[in-house]
């Protein structure tokens, strides 16, 4: 990893692109998946990583050099994540990287930036052995499954009061590892998990399924995994009649999820586990008007990775060091101002406040924060 300050030149681009090549630069790579079923997700990063890189250029860099972004795409498949990684820190030279989305994918990749000393902050990966295998240079901007499967279960118990519930998952690293934490907690407050099945990701057909849902008469369905397969199940439980509230974690958080599930009147009255929606911190709200007049609405997880860059940014200028370790010790001590409000990071590289709360989609296809 080089370091940031030889005092010889000052670059004077503005340098926000996959491509461009400039020595004076700090190169950030940024990885998600930019192609494929979950594009929605890389597509927040992107919105989210860029503006934050044009927002401080604008400001003078990083101690008078430009952020350069480096673009890979993960696709959210774990071999592909693991090459790109690679790519990043032996042929892109990036000094540190904002990613990937996908907690499958982020678990091998994080291994090869911790080998070359070179920070990860995954906005969105909210696994939670992404930070306990004790990486020094992994970081979170999100939080952790088993902070959010215990607000699910809590909401699903106390508020719906449902007794009996059918769990489903995707089978991956994110989506099973949440409904596992979900339904751990939820046995333990005393429902009863009438039906706990695992589905294929890719998969569009799942009357079958909901056949036995509609057997076991719950009367809740949770679903660990995301919108892709979150959609269609959701709309073939309610074209099969299967009426019982329907509640996921942030694996949904995206427009796509409406599309997915057919429209606004399917995803009405679905319940969402996330972190209190950063659009509503104070420190948003010029961001916000910058991404807006853009004609972007920076849902999801966008300002997490607009944060994640700040935070980045933030230890580079103080430690005036990319080296791994060094802005490690940083993070680890230290708070930064970010667009989501004041972050600061335990030990383990997980947020010391994680938020989350409950969410309902509405019949825009919107989703807003239930009111207690
Ligand atoms: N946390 C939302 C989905 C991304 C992941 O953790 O796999």
């Amino acid at each position: 990893m080089s370091k940031l300050f030889p005092h010889t030149l000052f670059a004077v681009l503005l340098t926000v692109s996959p491509t461009l090549f400039c020595a004076d630069t700090i190169k950030i790579g940024i990885a998600g998946p930019f192609s494929g079923p979950y594009a929605a997700f890389g597509d927040q990063m992107w919105h989210g990583a860029t503006q934050a890189a044009e927002d401080l250029n604008k400001q003078g860099g990083i101690d008078g050099k430009k952020i350069e972004l480096v673009k890979a795409d993960d696709a959210c498949e774990p071999k592909q994540a693991v090459a790109v990684a690679h790519r990043l820190v032996d042929n892109d030279n990036v000094t540190a990287v904002i990613g990937h989305f996908c907690s499958s994918s982020t678990m091998p990749a994080s291994v090869v930036y911790n080998d070359a000393k070179a920070t990860m902050i995954t906005p969105a990966s909210t696994n939670p052995m992404i930070t306990d295998r004790g990486l020094k240079t992994v970081f979170r901007t999100c939080g952790r499954d088993d902070q959010q499967g215990v607000v699910a279960a809590n909401y699903i118990h106390d508020k719906l009061k449902a007794k009996q519930v059918a769990v489903i998952h995707d089978k991956d690293t994110y989506g099973k590892g949440l409904a596992d934490a979900m339904k751990a907690e939820l046995e333990k407050l005393g429902s009863k998990v009438v039906l706990y099945e695992g589905l294929t990701r890719g998969e569009k057909n799942f009357n079958a399924l909901v056949t036995k849902v509609k057997d076991t008469k719950a009367d809740a369905v949770y679903f660990g995994g995301l919108h892709t397969e979150a959609g269609p199940l959701l709309r073939q439980m309610r074209e099969q009649d299967v009426k019982a509230p329907f509640i996921s974690g942030d694996g949904i958080v995206s427009e796509d999820f409406v599309s997915s599930a057919g429209g606004p009147q399917i995803v009405n009255g679905v319940y969402m586990t996330f972190g209190a929606d950063p659009r509503n911190a104070k420190n948003s709200e010029k961001v916000l008007n910058e991404f807006r007049s853009k004609g972007f609405e920076p849902e999801g997880y966008t300002l997490y990775t607009y944060a994640a860059l700040q935070a980045l940014a933030k230890a580079m200028e103080k430690t005036k060091s990319t080296d791994g370790a060094k802005l490690a010790d940083w993070l680890h001590n230290n708070s930064v101002d970010t667009v989501m409000g004041k972050r600061s990071w335990d030990a383990k590289g997980d947020l010391k406040d994680a938020d989350y709360v409950m969410y309902e989609w509405d019949d825009k296809g919107k989703y807003n924060q239930v009111k207690n």
